[in-house]
């Protein structure tokens, strides 16, 4: 399949409406936790939105591209199931050729400079209510190497602070922590462009773990894999820097080493706060779009599960493969925060690789807190079928693993500090399998053709049924649902 539409968002937009896979919001709607609010009612679900007009802003704002496996899928023309090992196919087509981004002279995203920096004048919206400001929390970081020149992409929030200036959260053993202790010990300022507005190509570039692209690679020709033509950059204006030539809007901002300033709160993925704190200051000095930009935005959640998530399942498969034989595939859970579950399905060879596959998981993902190992009769995607290995098949004393005091992920506050304890559970069962341990199976029948009579279900469930629209029975949120919408 060529990917050439994945580079472009306003393509993706036209592709999704087309296939009726797209909210319009035609009502004003406040920045100010209105747009997220509204926003929590459809996510997870199989549509996007897209919110016309914004109060006090000349221009829309999109959300929802990753917040569901199965929107996904429509825009990858893949089934979700083939997603994970899809996304592992580009980054290993990345590893072993991988096409750099070419250079162009001029690019949509340079359409316009505004002639005043003023961040006030972007439909940046506020999301949570306790959110310590608007932020940019899906634009794509581009920026070099201040030793070597390598490029880097990468992900992180900013919460604005002033017209021209924001405050960035680099969580510990980002590149771009690296970068910009390098640029301290040069003496220089670090120079970068903020991209927001583009391709999934770039976006699951920029999510690519370091496990996978580490530290001496340009990471961004992930986003070529996925298009399967180079990512087009154009140079900046203002700075040192490269813009994504397709993004919808790019700033070119510079972090002075040891400038800090309060960043914070804001709701995070894992569904607390991050606590507000001292972060690195961000000077924002060119503003560039297309004429008629949409502003993208990402509640944090569950597009982040199928972002990070999705990029680390696929890193996960990808290294269990090559190390455990029977590795069949990964599955990170959403009640896992999408990143600090991973339950991994394997057919036993041998006694024993269980175990290796916990901790191979586990180096493969650093953020994971958890991994499960099932066998190969388990829906992985199924918390309940999951949850019955673990009832029937783990043995507790000989089945867990606990490693203390680890580098885990600082968002999860069982980690403060980056420090805390994983655990990994060996729910298969005893090998070589014996026969208290079949699964017990009935016939497959198709149920067309016969004859049956199946009664309506009473009232009271019937409303209830009718209540839920198709998309969210799809992937349904427990926690934000409410009932009825259009
Ligand atoms: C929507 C979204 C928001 C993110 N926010 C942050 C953030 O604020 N800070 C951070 O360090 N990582 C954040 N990440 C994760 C990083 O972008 C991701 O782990 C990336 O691989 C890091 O790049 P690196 O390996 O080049 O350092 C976010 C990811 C997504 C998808
Ligand atoms: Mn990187």
């Amino acid at each position: 399949m060529s990917g050439k539409h994945l580079a472009d968002l306003s393509a993706i937009i036209k592709d999704l409406d087309k296939r009726g896979r797209l909210v319009r919001v035609r009502s004003e709607v406040d920045l100010k936790h209105d747009l997220a609010g509204i926003a929590a009612e459809f996510e997870g679900g199989g549509r996007a939105v897209l919110f016309e007009n914004v109060k006090g802003r000349d221009h829309p704002v999109f959300t929802g591209l990753y917040w569901s496996r199965e929107l996904l899928g429509v825009l990858m023309r893949k089934k979700e199931a083939e997603l994970p090992g899809y996304v592992s196919d580009c980054i290993k087509s990345w590893q072993s050729k991988p096409v750099p981004p070419v250079i162009k002279k001029t690019g949509p995203v340079l359409q316009v400079r505004e002639k005043t920096v003023d961040l006030g004048k972007l439909p940046i919206p506020v999301h949570a209510l306790k959110d310590g400001g608007p932020y940019f929390d899906a634009g794509v970081v581009i920026a070099r190497d201040p030793e070597t020149g390598v490029r880097n992409a990468s992900i992180q929030r900013f919460m604005i602070t002033g017209p021209d200036t924001m405050n960035i959260n680099i969580d510990a053993g980002r590149h771009l922590e690296a970068y910009l202790q390098k640029a301290a010990d040069k003496g220089e300022t670090l120079p970068f462009s903020l991209n927001i507005g583009v391709g999934p190509g770039l976006h699951f570039a920029a999510a690519a773990p370091s496990e996978a692209a580490p530290i001496d690679t340009d990471e961004l020709g992930i986003a070529s894999a996925f298009h399967g033509a180079p990512l087009e950059l154009v140079k900046g204006k203002a700075l040192k820097t490269e813009l994504v030539a397709h993004a919808q809007y790019a700033l070119e901002c510079e972090m002075i080493p040891g400038e800090l300033d309060d960043e914070g709160p804001f709701a995070e993925v894992t569904g607390y706060y991050a606590k507000r704190a001292p972060r690195p200051k961000v000077h924002v000095r060119a503003i560039h779009r297309r004429r008629t930009p949409v502003f993208q935005t990402i509640l944090s959640g569950k597009e982040v599960f199928n972002s990070v998530g999705l990029l680390g399942e696929a890193n996960v498969l990808n290294l269990l493969q090559r190390q455990v034989p029977g590795v069949r595939d990964v599955y990170f859970s959403h009640g896992g925060c999408g990143f600090y579950h991973a339950v991994v399905q394997m057919k036993q060879v041998r006694e024993g690789w269980s175990k290796q596959a916990i901790l191979a998981a586990f180096s493969a993902f650093p953020p994971l807190k958890m991994v499960t190992v099932v066998d190969e009769d388990v829906d992985i995607r199924n918390a309940g079928d999951v949850e019955w290995a673990m009832a029937t098949r783990l043995d507790p004393v000989h089945g867990i693993v606990v490693l203390d005091k680890i580098f885990g992920h600082g968002l999860n506050p069982s980690f403060p500090d980056y420090l805390g304890a994983k655990v990994g559970f060996d729910a298969t069962r005893p090998f070589p399998p014996t026969y208290e341990y079949d699964r017990a199976k009935v016939k497959k029948m198709k149920l067309d053709g016969l004859d049956i009579a199946i009664p309506e279900p009473p009232a009271a469930s019937r409303a209830g049924r009718k209540a839920k629209p198709k998309s969210r029975r799809a992937s349904p949120s427990p926690s934000r649902s409410k009932t009825k919408r259009a």
